[in-house]
C-alpha cells in the first residue's frame, strides 16, 4: 500500500472514529501538582496561576483570553535532552530543534497499575520489560514506552506526590530498565506520575537514571500522562508535541494517542 493511501486511510478511519484519540493528558491549572525538589535545591517551579485578562467586560467587551504562569516541567509534560547535563550538549536537545519526526511514534504501554497499586515504591526492571515483550511483543527501535500505573486517581490527593519523611513515593524504573529499552533505541520514556523517575530514585545509582541515561542518549521522558487505561499494550500511536520555546528544556504538552476503536 502506498503511504499516501495509508495517510489517507487513517484521515477517513479518525472522522469514522474507527480510529479514536485518545486524550493522555490531565488538567493544567492551580491544582496541577508540582514536583518538589530537596530544600537544597531552593528555587521551586512556581504553581501555575491562569490570570483573566478579559472575559467580555470592560477590559475586552467582546473577547475572553488569560496570561499564565507556568513552568515548563509542569503537569502533563516533556522532557528534552538539555534538561539533563548528560544531555546539554546535543544541538538537537531543546524544544525548538529536536527533530518532529521523531515525536509521533509507536507506544509500548506497559501495566503496572496492579502493583503500583500495592506498592508505590513499585520499580519496573528489565526483567518486567522483558516479560512484557514476552506476552505482547517486542519493543523496536524508535518506539515510546509508558509505564501505566493509572497515578493520575490521584490527582488533587496528596497521595500524587505522596511524600513522607523519607521524600517521594512514586512508582518508576530501575537502572537496568531503562539501559534495557535505549539498548532497544526507544525515542522515549513517560510514566503517569510526577516525573519520568520513581519517587526514591535520587537514591539510585545514577540517581534519577531516567534522566540521567535517557538524556545521555538524546532521548526523551514523559510525565503525568493519563488515561493510559484507554490505550492497547501495542498498536496505539503517540504524539508527543512540546511547545517550540526557545531554548526550552522541556514544555506541557496535550499527549494524544491514535488507538483503534475498542
Ligand atoms: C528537576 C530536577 C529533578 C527532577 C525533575 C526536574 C523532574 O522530574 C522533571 O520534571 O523533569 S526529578
Ligand atoms: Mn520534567
Amino acid at each position: 500500500m502506498s503511504s499516501a493511501q495509508t495517510v489517507s486511510d487513517i484521515g477517513a478511519m479518525l472522522l469514522s472514529g474507527q480510529v479514536e484519540v485518545v486524550d493522555c493528558t490531565g488538567v493544567l491549572g492551580p491544582d496541577t501538582p508540582i514536583i518538589q525538589l530537596p530544600p537544597e535545591f531552593a528555587k521551586p517551579t512556581p504553581k501555575i496561576e491562569i490570570n483573566k485578562i478579559s472575559e467580555y467586560d470592560e477590559d475586552g467587551p467582546f473577547f475572553a483570553w488569560n496570561w499564565m504562569i507556568l513552568g515548563e516541567h509542569s503537569g502533563t509534560h516533556f522532557d528534552a535532552p538539555h534538561h539533563w547535563i548528560t544531555g546539554k550538549d546535543y544541538p538537537d536537545g531543546f524544544t525548538d530543534t529536536l527533530d518532529v519526526q521523531r515525536l509521533v511514534a509507536p507506544v509500548n504501554v506497559i501495566d503496572c497499575s496492579a502493583q503500583s497499586n500495592a506498592d508505590p515504591d513499585f520499580l519496573l526492571d528489565a526483567a518486567g520489560v522483558k516479560a512484557w515483550e514476552a506476552e505482547h511483543g517486542e519493543i523496536s527501535s524508535g518506539e515510546w514506552v509508558v509505564m501505566r500505573t493509572d497515578w493520575e486517581s490521584r490527582v488533587g490527593e496528596d497521595e500524587f506526590l505522596n511524600i513522607d519523611e523519607a521524600g517521594p513515593h512514586s512508582p518508576g524504573p530501575t537502572v537496568d530498565c531503562i539501559e534495557y529499552i535505549l539498548s532497544k533505541g526507544i525515542v522515549g520514556w513517560g510514566t503517569q506520575c510526577i516525573g519520568t523517575d520513581a519517587g526514591q530514585a535520587g537514591a539510585m545509582d545514577p540517581p534519577y537514571p531516567a534522566h540521567n541515561l535517557l538524556h545521555k542518549n538524546n532521548c526523551f521522558g514523559l510525565a503525568s500522562l493519563a488515561n493510559l487505561s484507554k490505550l492497547p499494550a501495542k498498536g496505539a500511536i503517540l504524539i508527543a508535541t512540546p511547545l517550540k520555546i526557545e531554548n526550552g528544556t522541556g514544555s506541557p504538552i496535550r499527549a494524544l494517542a491514535l488507538a483503534p476503536k475498542r
